[in-house]
């Protein structure tokens, strides 16, 4: 049977960047839906019922979502280039460092982006010291992979994209790819991926504006 693959994403969504990044590495042919998040469509509200986001990968009509579970299904599908390391203590540890990414690093600078101010300063110094402890972990590598790109760069390349929206925003400059080679090593070189930064800066401002019209 021909293998079926769509993947439900939003192109300035590093999240979904993650998925099409796999598939990419992979080499599988896959269908792209683009979603416009402020008007759902009926199929993304089917196939991620609980969270109504995407990414939503559709492997032969049956969905999975969350980015973190669809790169381990994805691995686990298609054995070809791995993702993860094949050492249990390895992929544990890879695992590790993406959770820490995911729930540590990123609602920090997340957090610094909707602050000013002292606050600011003082996420930001946050933001610096768990950006040293995972420069710490590349140990001078090119990529956490090792020689290539593997899970914890493709999940850390979110990162780089969050640090230049705080960037063009707020002109917060502090993790430069100058005083932290890790920030290099997660900049996942595209051309559209400058295109994605401005679209990511609009959908923020948009989405702030509609805040303050709700509130
Ligand atoms: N933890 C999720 C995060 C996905 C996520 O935040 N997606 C955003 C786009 S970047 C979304 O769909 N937002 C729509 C909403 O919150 O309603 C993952 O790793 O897949």
């Amino acid at each position: 049977m021909a293998e079926e693959v769509k993947l439900y994403g939003m192109w300035a969504s590093p999240y979904s960047r993650r998925v099409e990044l796999a598939l990419k590495l992979k080499g599988i042919p896959y269908e792209y839906i683009e979603e416009d998040l402020f008007n759902k469509s009926p199929s993304l509200l089917k196939y991620n019922p609980v969270h109504k986001k995407i990414p939503v990968l559709v492997h032969n009509g049956k969905p999975i979502a969350e980015s973190l579970v669809i790169l381990e299904y994805i691995d686990e599908t298609w054995k070809n280039n791995p993702i993860l390391p094949r050492d249990s203590h390895e992929r544990a540890m890879a695992r590790f460092w993406a959770r820490f990414i995911d729930e540590k690093i990123l609602p920090s600078v997340r957090k610094a982006n909707n602050c000013e101010g002292k606050e600011r300063e003082v996420v930001m110094e946050e933001v610096c010291e768990q950006m040293k402890i995972l420069e710490k972990e590349l140990n001078g590598k090119d990529f956490f992979g090792g020689d290539s790109i593997r899970f914890v760069d493709i999940v850390g390349n979110v990162l780089a994209l969050w640090f230049q929206v705080a960037q063009e925003l707020h002109g917060i400059e502090v993790c430069t790819p100058e005083n932290f080679p890790v920030f290099e090593a997660l900049t996942i070189k595209e051309s559209e991926w400058e295109k994605a930064v401005e679209e990511a800066c609009k959908q923020l401002k948009m989405l702030g504006s509609q805040l303050k019209r709700e509130s």
